[in-house]
């Protein structure tokens, strides 16, 4: 019994712990959306560099919560979703599956071969477009709001 109140007293207090300063919540997340341009592959070495990753939404809620918010801010935002490996075959780079979410614009992906990463774009009103990965765009990192910065879960 003991111990089930103490649980519950720290799945309290880490539910209210909330994000790092600059980090906005939603649900079990924290993200942090850049202010500074970079290739996508830079994004994701400065993603991990502060213990988070190019952010990968899992569902439709997510989704629409990042390209919500991404509107309000200045640019194109990188996400961490990629076909580099196999060609229309758009995945998560952190484990390699198939992306649940699909909110490419009307028209989107076009660039073939030559676009391989995924940008909330700002024209689209933050729906997804394929761009070259080499292209500099600001970018979202996300950490799960239990990790503290510590460890992904
Ligand atoms: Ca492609």
């Amino acid at each position: 019994m003991k111990f089930l109140v103490a649980l519950i007293l720290l799945e309290l207090y880490s539910s209210i712990e909330g994000c790092e300063v600059g980090w906005v919540q939603f649900r079990t997340k924290c993200y942090m959306f850049s202010h500074t341009a970079a290739s996508w592959a830079e994004a994701e070495s400065i993603c991990n560099a502060f213990h988070s990753i190019l952010a990968e939404p899992r569902s439709h809620e997510e989704s629409m919560f990042l390209i919500s918010h991404s509107v309000n801010q200045a640019g194109e935002f990188w996400i961490g979703v990629s076909d580099i490996i196999e060609e229309n075959r758009w995945i998560y780079s952190s484990d390699l599956q198939v992306s649940k979410v699909n909110d490419f614009h009307a028209g989107e992906p076009n660039g073939h071969t030559g676009a391989n990463c995924v940008a909330l774009w700002k024209p689209f009103r933050g729906y997804w477009a394929d761009e070259s990965c080499g292209a500099h765009y600001n970018f979202i990192c996300e950490m799960s709001q239990e990790s503290g910065g510590d460890v992904l879960g």
